[in-house]
């Protein structure tokens, strides 16, 4: 089984496009030996650069992503160690691509994720380029969580980017662009009130902001929106985030944008920026893993439906819950 499983490493590390699915499929179901495998993958992680990107629905993300897609990939890797993975005579000295698009919930949005597949097909004959759609309904062990090990699995597998798409709207979305090293906010004029739009939460995340759609009146007024946002609350660690304008649909400002994620990377790269970041991140990780391993831990000690039998208890005032949790948690063990 050992040996199986170096293999399967293996052949995911040399670029192997089937190998890299069927990791992310283990780990994104759960599968059996999902954690077995994040355990192995892990020395390998920790190189790529991991950029989130979330706007309101229809923003332009899915675009945009695709037009930094093709940048990344006709630039060159300073760093590129590509030779020996081997991509298929994919030109080895750039830099290599994964995208996750994080399916939106809502249901009027359908219609735009096969949009995406079609939209981003040209990109299939290059394996440079990896993009995986991850279903939010059902997820297991937590959106973001899974998320998070979709993008160490593209880590490991040697992805010098990895881009994830989100929909601005909730929770676990500011949650999964919280654990990107860049997070990219995207807003775009005339949606009424522009700012505002868009989840306050996700306004205070972002290290850049794009108005994309910006061949469109009233670019000038969300920036001015955002400029005053920022008058208003100034960042702790002393980054301002620019402000870029793109026409993703035309590949306007997509260098620009290029630029901008250098220009934090930079950034991130002084006074151990990069480290206390990755801390942060996986001090919040950590917690969550945490909390999922206790639970589930206290779950199959209870056994199936003890906790639906218990809030009955504690429903008819049978029990306070205050002792009860005590009890589970085991307050002084
Ligand atoms: N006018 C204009 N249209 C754009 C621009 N960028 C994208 N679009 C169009 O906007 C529509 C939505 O683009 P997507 O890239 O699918 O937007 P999205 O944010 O990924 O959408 P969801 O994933 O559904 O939230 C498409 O018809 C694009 O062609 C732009 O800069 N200007
Ligand atoms: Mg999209």
């Amino acid at each position: 089984m050992v040996s199986a499983q170096k293999e399967w490493i293996q052949s995911l590390r040399s670029g192997d496009a089937r190998s890299l699915a069927r990791a992310i499929s283990t780990v994104e179901n759960r599968a059996s030996g999902w954690s077995d495998l994040l355990k192995a993958l892990f020395p390998y992680t920790g190189k790529a650069r991991i950029i989130g990107l979330t706007g309101a629905p229809g923003a332009g993300k899915s675009t945009l992503v695709d037009q930094l897609a093709r940048l990344y990939r006709n630039t060159k890797n300073p760093h590129s160690s590509r030779k020996e993975r081997g991509l298929n005579g994919a030109p080895d000295d750039t830099y290599t691509v994964g995208i996750i698009a994080v399916d939106p919930t809502s249901p009027y949005t359908g219609g735009a994720i096969l949009g995406d597949r079609i939209r981003m097909q040209h990109h299939f004959a290059d394996p440079g380029i990896y993009i995986r759609s991850m279903a939010t309904r059902g997820s297991l062990g937590g959106l973001a969580r899974t998320t998070a090990d979709v993008a160490s699995v593209l880590d490991a597998s040697g992805r010098d980017m990895i881009l994830i798409e989100t929909v601005g709207v909730g929770q676990d979305e500011v949650d999964i662009v919280r654990l990107a090293d860049i997070t990219v906010v995207m807003l775009v004029p005339g949606m009424g009130d522009d700012v505002q739009t868009i989840k306050a939460g996700i306004m205070e995340i972002a290290d850049i902001f794009v108005i994309n759609k910006s061949d469109r009146d009233g670019a000038e007024r969300v920036e001015r929106e955002i400029r005053a946002l920022q008058s208003l609350a100034v960042r702790n660690d002393g980054w301002t985030p620019p402000i870029v304008k793109t026409v993703a649909s035309e590949g306007k400002g997509v260098e620009e944008l290029g630029a901008a994620v250098a220009e934090y990377e930079n950034y991130l790269q002084k006074e151990n920026r990069a480290l206390k970041k990755s801390v942060e991140n996986w001090q919040q990780r950590l917690v969550e893993m945490l909390r999922d391993a206790m639970l589930e831990k206290a779950r199959a000690r209870l056994g199936d439906g003890s906790i639906q039998r218990l809030a009955a208890e504690v429903a008819e005032h049978k029990r306070d819950p205050y002792s009860l949790i005590e009890e589970i948690a085991g307050k002084r063990s």
